[in-house]
């Protein structure tokens, strides 16, 4: 059986890269795809929504939610100078196409409702979203079978300061809410995990470039921006946490290591702002995630290839490409 999720998602490279995972995996039922502020301009990372299911010929089967435009409680900080627009400049005739009428929020809070713990949300960008669906619905957390969430470090670098991962730093009030809410959760983190099994080198990218597919070219064109970026602060090629976040819903033999962890987030400093505190085990806190520790990165990149090797091809065509 094909497994039930929601992708909520800032949607730019490799966020892109996850929901070609959620549109072209057999084992994947994908629900919903609902958009959060993050990475880029709210009204582009719609856009390149649109960009991967037209990549995917599947424009319009997923319904977008348009969901919170800015944090809780912070203003918004771009990724911008990481991912460029996020799609390495491809445009598309929107014609016809709609976002759907209702709110993100509603619709996490309606889907899940509607089949009470079955649908997983895949959480790829700031936790906005999920958390004001905790404040709305206090049914919420109970209705949701599981959350998997890229975010944080494991006693690890972050990506956007010292201290903290992007998505945590974005908005670490609503990461703080959805810790405490009580999900079952599944976190994937910046470092180690993703810098050291989700990185594609130059070698590998060109690997998957000569698969010559569309669906390859398609994704050196939204990776090539943040591979630029990436290699000027010393990490060897492009990452790929969000898609290894829905590959492991999907294929859970890709991961090799994970514990249960006590994790909290820092929201009061302003040097350590978004910092994820991942207690092992040892200091009597009770847990509330498993993290990931170690996957099959050759299996991942194996995994990822299958899928950009498909024969399938735009919907419409690219502008750009
Ligand atoms: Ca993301």
């Amino acid at each position: 059986m094909p497994i039930p999720f929601i992708l909520d998602t800032d949607t730019a490279q490799d966020d892109c890269v996850a929901m070609l995972v959620g549109l072209l995996d057999p084992e994947s039922d994908l629900r919903a795809v609902t958009m959060v502020a993050g990475n880029v301009g709210f009204d582009r990372q719609v856009h390149n929504a649109w960009l991967t299911m037209n990549a995917a010929a599947r424009l319009a089967d997923v319904p977008i939610h348009l969901g919170s435009r800015r944090p809780l409680m912070r203003e918004w900080v771009s990724a911008e100078n990481v991912h460029g627009d996020g799609s390495g400049g491809l445009d598309l005739d929107l014609t016809g196409l709609e976002t759907s009428d209702e709110h993100a929020v509603d619709a996490l809070i309606r889907l899940t409702a509607e089949s009470p713990g079955e649908l997983t949300i895949v959480c790829i960008g700031p936790l906005t979203n999920i958390a004001m669906a905790v404040v709305k619905d206090p049914r919420f957390v109970a209705n949701t079978r599981a959350l998997y969430i890229m975010g944080g470090s494991n006693n690890g670098r972050g990506n956007i300061t010292a201290a903290a991962e992007y998505n945590f730093y974005v908005d670490p009030e609503a990461a703080r809410v959805v810790f405490e809410a009580g999900f079952d959760i599944t976190v994937v983190p910046w470092a180690p995990l993703t810098l050291r099994d989700a990185v594609f080198t130059r070698e590998r990218l060109a690997e998957l470039d000569a698969l010559g597919t569309p669906l390859s070219a398609f994704f050196r064109r939204v990776c090539e921006g943040t591979l630029a970026f990436d290699e000027s602060v010393g990490i060897p090629g492009s990452t790929h946490p969000d898609s290894l976040t829905a590959s492991i819903l999907l294929h859970p033999e890709l991961i090799l290591e994970a514990a249960d962890y006590n994790v909290q987030i820092e929201t009061s400093s302003d040097l350590t702002r978004g910092y994820s505190a991942m207690s092992w085990g040892v200091h009597d806190l009770a847990a509330n995630a498993r993290v990931i520790e170690r996957i099959d990165a050759e299996g991942f990149y194996a995994y990822l290839r299958s899928l950009l090797a498909l024969p399938t091809a735009p919907e419409r065509p690219f502008v750009g490409l």
